[in-house]
């Protein structure tokens, strides 16, 4: 009369310790990976719209000085600016105190490129106009140029 009593007891504790076991694997399951962080600038490639194409612009350093080629870009809706770093270390930033009036374009300074190779893309999706940009450590040694949006 007590031994099915005291079986059931045992299958119980029995029944409890696995469940303690098995929280484990259900904590590591609550660790979902994390979302990418949000593409910001340098770095991120950037497809064209349609139709569009990519436009290859060099920021580089030499004996001759700081520039970009070329310096003068024209492009049209749905291209991909596509700034890359050949010598030196360089930004592009479209600064609002040298396109007054403006609106639309990546206002904010791009992150330094450093290493050869690295780009900062601009897709071209702002209204028609001309547009100043330049590399901050060397605009004062003429390191600028404008985008021409048709
Ligand atoms: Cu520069």
């Amino acid at each position: 009369m007590h031994r099915p009593h005291v079986f059931s007891v045992a299958v119980l504790l029995t029944l409890i310790a696995a469940c303690g076991g098995e929280r484990k694997p259900a904590t590591e399951s609550t660790a979902a990976p994390s979302a990418a962080p949000a593409a910001t600038g340098t770095g991120a490639a950037v497809t064209p719209g349609p139709g569009g194409k990519i436009i290859v612009v060099t920021l580089t350093s030499d004996e001759k000085g700081n520039y970009f080629t070329p310096s003068e870009v024209a492009a049209k809706q749905g291209d991909v600016i596509r700034y890359t770093l050949k010598v030196g270390v360089h930004n592009v930033h479209f600064l609002p105190d040298s396109n007054p009036g403006k609106s639309g374009y990546p206002a904010a300074p791009s992150d330094m490129l450093q290493l050869p190779g690295q780009t900062y893309d601009v897709l071209v999706n702002f209204p028609a106009g001309t547009y100043y940009f330049q590399c901050d450590p060397h605009s004062a040694l003429g390191m600028k140029g404008h985008l021409v949006v048709q």
